[in-house]
């Protein structure tokens, strides 16, 4: 006869850092790091149980880079709508919630809009999200669609939806969740915790991927406040990548027609632009720009040889690695943050896979066989 425990709240308050039980009794990542999150008792938690993903070995990165480099990945497209956003979203949503919000507004290369429109619709409020026309990935676009956000296309870049929107929150009746609203930042920064939950203490490298530049600087203001914690005893260096025709913070100007196929990132003025500046001055890190061709690169062989789909903008942090592997130091240890899933592009996989399938084949074993080389 089987006991059935009964459901106590320990399921539901933090689990202990590094126990093989995080998983399995995880309750979001507000209520896991409350202690270190803007929340109160009374702030009403919107949450999909995000947070929590995998730091995932990748081998066949690490024997590139050489020297006893031990490279892992945090899969963040791992997160309830595939993307790291969901992080920002559990708070933004929480907070605006708690103040009594009946809207919210984004602009977004689409992972924003997927996150913003699931969590406020979750919190019972209405979503609407501002999109640069014909550049959101399909997958992006059908989640903000299903999710039922209330879309608007602009004929204009991100950066553009971005002043509009921000114009709207301080005119209408509309809280704004772009990364500018500080509780996202508060949210994203718990990724540098898992991190260290997970590692012990904090890498020597972070790489990530740097669009509007909001998850940099929450990933820098993680280590900091965990080492100021004690939780760890140094602090990565933060390397930041982007897109080669979207690298304004490489070449230090504004950019006015960013592009790249990496959509996610086609973003030619970051909101956070100081802050992302700070965190790799006072880290001795950097920035540098990879090309489409690199970034496409580095997405196939996370596919190919680790058996990891994450979306092009996200292995824009693996490309910039392989683009400057040389100046990691011998036996270090690096994060390349994943930030979105692969499914949500599917046009760009079937586009740049460098594979084909065998179509038209006759519905016969024969046939099949023959197709396989037997
Ligand atoms: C997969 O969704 O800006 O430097 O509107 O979707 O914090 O902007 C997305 C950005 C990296 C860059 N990887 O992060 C949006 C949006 C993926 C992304 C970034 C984004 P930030």
């Amino acid at each position: 006869m089987t006991t059935i425990l009964p459901v106590t709240n320990s399921a539901l308050s933090s689990p202990a850092p590094g126990t093989p039980l995080r998983r399995q009794g995880w309750p979001g990542l507000i209520e896991a790091y409350r202690p270190f999150l803007p929340v109160t008792e009374i702030t009403p938690v919107v949450t999909l149980q995000e947070g929590n993903t995998p730091l995932i070995p990748v081998p066949a990165i690490s024997a590139i880079i050489g020297r006893d480099v031990r490279v892992l990945v945090k899969y963040d497209g791992l997160n309830p709508t595939g993307s790291f956003k969901d992080r920002g979203m559990t708070m933004a949503i929480s907070k605006a919630k708690e103040e009594g919000a009946k809207a919210v507004i984004c602009a977004s290369t689409g992972n924003t809009s997927a996150a913003a429109a699931a969590y406020a619709r979750r919190g019972g409020m209405r979503a609407f999200v501002l999109i640069p026309e014909g550049y959101v990935a399909l997958g992006k676009l059908a989640q903000a669609l299903l999710y039922g956000a209330e879309v608007i296309s602009i004929k204009g870049n991100f950066d553009r939806a971005l002043e509009i929107v921000r114009e709207m929150a301080v005119n209408y009746p509309v809280t704004l969740v772009n990364s500018v609203n500080p509780y996202r930042l508060e949210g994203q920064k718990t990724g540098a915790f898992e991190v260290v939950d997970v590692l012990g203490d904090a890498p020597d490298w972070l790489c990530i991927p740097v669009g509007n530049a909001g998850n940099i600087t929450a990933y820098w203001m993680g280590f900091c406040q965990y080492h100021q914690a004690k939780k760890c005893t140094r602090l990565p260096q933060m390397m930041g990548f982007q897109a080669a025709g979207a690298a304004p913070l490489v070449t230090g100007e504004p950019v006015s027609h960013p592009e790249t196929l990496a959509t996610a990132i086609r973003i030619g003025n970051p909101a956070s632009w100081k802050q992302a500046i700070a965190a790799s001055e006072a880290s001795r890190g950097g920035f540098a720009a990879v090309t489409d061709a690199e970034i496409l690169e580095a997405y196939r062989l996370l596919a190919s040889q680790e058996g990891i789909f994450c979306e092009p903008a996200s292995a824009a942090s693996v490309a910039g690695l392989l683009k400057v592997k040389d100046k990691v130091p011998a036996g270090a240890t690096v994060v390349c943050v994943l930030t979105g899933n692969g499914l949500k592009d599917p046009d760009t996989a079937i586009t740049h896979s460098n594979n084909q399938f065998k179509k038209g084949v006759e519905p016969v074993l024969e046939a099949v066989a023959s197709v396989m080389g037997f």
